[in-house]
């Protein structure tokens, strides 16, 4: 019988072996990995916020959460699998300057890869300029902006004015996410798209590119 609980328990106790060994457990007892995903470990994340925000954890212990997180998200990455395919499409994805979050970034990467899509990653505390390089060089269809904090949230319309400036706003189109994220934003900024979860982004940017 599966308990989310103790894997959420395990995550906001840093325990990554613990964790590593219920997300194990689970999967042998055929639980869906999305399931995991969600119930436990996103849930878990949800809860080490909480706590982040009272002061009962420091950036220390949230950051050793956040790795044991990601090494089950690694466990997961290939039983996430969608087989509808988008192949031929070209992305990008980056957190915007300023913001050093990841872990939601990279679901989506992940998700979007298992729908068929070529994805460069381009990691965290992307400058809008290195965004604008990116699509020149890899000549993207869709660029994904990730962003967690409220105050980073306008570097995502300062680089879709960069992507403007650069000329390439009609042959690329933008997608915006995150936490804080919501359509009135990424519609106020000129996205063409928002998601709330990294499932619904990746079907969204199948719709993009169909
Ligand atoms: Co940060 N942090 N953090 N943090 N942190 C938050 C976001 C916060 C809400 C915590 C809190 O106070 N409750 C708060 C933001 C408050 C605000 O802006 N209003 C906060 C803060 C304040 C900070 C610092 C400023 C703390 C400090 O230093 N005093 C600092 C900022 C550093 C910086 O970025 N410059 C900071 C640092 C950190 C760590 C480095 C310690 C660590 C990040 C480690 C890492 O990412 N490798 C961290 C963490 C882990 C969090 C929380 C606890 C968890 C984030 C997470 O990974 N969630 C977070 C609280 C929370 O969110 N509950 C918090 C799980 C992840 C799967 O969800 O990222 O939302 P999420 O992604 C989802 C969707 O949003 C969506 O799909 C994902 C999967 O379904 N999505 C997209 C994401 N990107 C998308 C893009 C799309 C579409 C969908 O299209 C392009």
């Amino acid at each position: 019988m599966t308990d989310f609980n103790a894997m959420q328990n395990a995550l906001v106790n840093c325990d990554k072996d613990k964790l590593v060994g219920l997300v194990n457990d689970a999967l042998t007892d055929n639980i869906p990995a999305v399931d995991i995903l969600n119930q436990g470990l996103i849930a878990g994340m949800d809860i080490v916020g909480d706590k982040m925000e009272n002061g009962d954890m420091f950036i220390p212990e949230v950051l050793m959460a956040a790795q044991a997180m990601g090494e089950c998200v690694t466990i997961l990455k290939p039983l996430l699998g969608d087989d509808e395919a988008a192949q031929g499409s070209n992305v990008i994805i980056g957190t915007v300057k300023g913001d050093l979050h990841d872990i939601g970034k990279n679901l989506v990467s992940m998700m979007m890869e298992s729908a068929g899509m070529t994805v460069h990653n381009l990691g965290v505390d992307i400058k809008p300029e290195d965004f604008v390089a990116q699509i020149k060089e890899k000549n993207a269809q869709i660029v994904c902006l990730s962003a967690l904090l409220t105050t980073t949230m306008p570097m995502m319309k300062q680089t879709i004015d960069a992507i403007v400036e650069a000329g390439l706003r009609d042959q690329v189109k933008v997608m915006v996410g995150g936490a804080p994220v919501t359509q009135a934003f990424a519609d106020e900024i000129g996205a063409d798209g928002f998601a709330p979860d990294a499932g619904s982004a990746a079907r969204f940017a199948k719709t993009l590119v169909a």
